[in-house]
């Protein structure tokens, strides 16, 4: 036996089924796109992080909810008219009875700080969260 013409017959073969198997199965085209887009959405679960609140005439506070860092001085604002009302959180601060100008609070620690008017009551409330 000689196995020198047994190697070459394995070796053309090898080369046929490379050479044959190249069909058209190329993928070609399938660049994959994706493109990364990085969302941010702001999370506000209080609706805002605004720190200026208005009173307003229709009797409410616009926005009810917000949500500020510690340090945060809120400014609730009389809009023109907007009748006589107060400020008064559940902890007991109260701006008293205001009919126009501005009531501010700094809120220095954390947590959640509901308040309504106390003419109004839970109709006109607000929420101030601090974190
Ligand atoms: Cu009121």
């Amino acid at each position: 036996m000689h196995p020198l013409p047994r190697l070459t017959a394995l070796a053309v073969l090898a080369l046929a089924a490379s050479c044959g198997g190249s069909d058209s199965s190329y993928p070609s085209g399938t660049t994959n796109n994706t493109t990364t887009t990085t969302t941010t959405t702001t999370t506000t679960t209080g609706g805002s992080t605004s720190p200026d609140i208005t009173v307003e005439a229709s009797a409410s506070f616009n926005p009810a909810a917000t949500t500020v860092p510690p340090g945060t001085r809120v400014n609730w604002t009389w809009a023109t008219n907007a009748g006589t009302h107060t400020v008064t959180f559940d902890d007991g601060a109260t701006s008293g009875n205001v009919s126009t100008g501005t009531y501010s609070r700094t809120f220095n620690t954390a947590g959640t700080f509901p308040y309504h008017c106390l003419i109004h009551g839970a109709s006109m409330s607000g929420t101030v969260t601090v974190k």
